[in-house]
């Protein structure tokens, strides 16, 4: 059988990639094509994302893969979520701010005052994080030269094609869509004096947004159709989770670990308000209840400090078998604690948490972060299940994390249950199974795209200890 082939550009917090993939004879494989740098960039004005250079980077992407693979059929992004670019006239008005960025303290002040939280969460369904889009929306001054604010997979899309949408996974975690409804909450927006004339059309993931622009389809090689997907990354991860029953949790692990369960009602009680859980929506509608936790982003940041102060790259590998030698008996911190999230002296910041009990050497240290983050995932999974009425009997741990053994075992000991782990690409991998229903070259149901991510990346299992 010939290979369908299409292109998933994949952004995460720390690098972006271009990936083709290709679907044959029940499989899907992945073939990397281009892997670029991203993060945090410190401007006059704040932390911002280097917009520019990741655009360039998906063009010559997309050009490199459709070199490698000219029967590439078409083209899904998916990104972080919350993030914005303002549009005037076709341009962008700013570099797009990251959510990491501390300005959006009064924005949540003034949306709360206006809009109780117990109401903004019985509307929108969302977990408190301080740069949803509505709160930076309130803090941006440039919203009112704005015509149009696109999300960040939307804004690549309308780069490349000039057709503007709102693709309806992603603008989920916008805060503004209604949670029963996923339609824009108009009366929301109305009370927050946010101007209904910037969101743009709502379209489901699998809708064809347009074809590349001429100049682009030129540079690129090729006269492709970018095909909405779950353009939220982690609703794209939920995707290729090769869940096998409504009994299995899942965790998508890289920058942040989402912990929880697919749903197809939103759960939107005052307990799962209080214990902060979220319902964003993913592809085909369903649910995805779950709780942020600070994944991969203390390691990273963790290493980043030692490195800087060594002058020289860490090991990181080699860190972690250290790690897994100084056994589990380490001071847990807590990973969600809100001193942690910004960019700087993590190890500072952590250490100040632990206190005297702080471990000194780097392997102990290590452990307790990992140890910790893996305390937050078997907490999030059991208030997943106390929340939903569900019994959890195993957890699908997903990304790049997947590939962290010292971490999966931590969660699996920590829960008591099973920890699968793999696929590592699962966003990328949902990206493209998505595509490829559109074009009639995967099946139809979640369930089915998943025995076909089952039957070709056979997960990694852990037993609890
Ligand atoms: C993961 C993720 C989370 C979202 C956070 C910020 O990459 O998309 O789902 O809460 O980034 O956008």
């Amino acid at each position: 059988m010939t290979a369908r082939a299409f292109a998933a550009v994949d952004l995460g917090a720390t690098s972006g990639r271009v990936m083709i993939e290709r679907l044959a004879d029940g499989r899907v494989d992945l073939e990397l094509v281009r892997r670029f740098p991203n993060g945090p960039v410190e401007r006059s004005d704040g932390l911002h994302w280097h917009f520019d250079a990741l655009f360039e980077n998906i063009v010559a992407g997309l050009a490199d893969a459709v070199r490698r693979e000219p029967a590439i059929e078409s083209i899904g992004i998916d990104s972080w979520a919350v993030d914005y670019g303002l549009l005037h006239g076709g341009a962008l008005l700013a570099e797009p701010f990251h959510y990491r960025d501390e300005r959006t303290a009064p924005g949540v002040e003034q949306v709360h005052g206006i809009v109780p939280f117990a109401e903004l969460y019985r509307r929108n369904g969302l977990q408190f994080l301080p740069f949803n889009t509505l709160y930076q929306y309130r803090v941006d001054p440039r919203l009112v030269d704005a015509d149009a604010a696109l999300l960040i997979p939307d804004l690549i899309a309308y780069l490349l094609t000039g057709r503007q949408v709102a693709e309806r996974t992603n603008a989920s975690t916008t805060g503004l869509l209604d949670v029963h409804t996923s339609e824009w909450d108009t009366e929301l927006v109305e009370r927050l004096s946010i101007p209904a004339s910037v969101l743009p059309e709502l379209v489901d993931p699998g809708t064809v947004i347009g074809t590349l622009r001429p100049e682009l389809a030129a540079r690129i090689g090729a006269d492709l159709p970018v095909i909405a997907v779950g353009s939220h990354d982690t609703a794209s991860a939920v995707v290729a989770t090769p869940l096998t029953s409504a009994n299995s949790a899942y965790i998508s692990c890289g920058t942040w670990g989402l912990v929880g369960l697919e749903l197809a009602d939103p759960v939107v009680t005052d307990a799962a308000r209080q214990a902060n859980f979220t319902n964003e929506l993913g592809v085909d509608g369903r649910i995805r209840f779950l709780h942020n936790v600070a994944g991969l982003w203390l390691l990273s940041e963790t290493v980043r400090a030692w490195e800087a102060e060594d002058g020289t790259v860490i090991d990181l590998p080699r860190l972690l078998s250290d790690a897994a030698e100084t056994g589990a008996e380490v001071p847990l911190f807590d990973a969600n604690d809100p001193t942690l999230s910004a960019p700087g002296d993590m190890p500072a910041r952590i250490a100040a948490l632990l206190g005297d009990r702080a471990p000194t050497g780097r392997p102990a240290f290590t452990r307790s972060i990992v140890e910790s983050i893996a305390a937050a995932f078997a907490d999030a999974v059991q208030a997943a299940s106390a929340l939903s009425q569900r019994d959890i009997d195993s957890i699908h741990l997903v990304g790049g994390g997947s590939l962290n053994s010292l971490l999966c075992q931590a969660t699996a000991d920590r829960s008591g249950l099973p920890v699968l782990a793999g696929p590592v690409e699962a966003t990328a991998l949902g990206n493209v199974l998505v595509q490829a229903r559109a074009r009639g070259a995967a099946p139809a149901t979640l369930e089915e795209l998943r025995r076909l991510i089952s039957r070709t990346h056979e997960p990694v299992s852990y037993r609890p200890r």
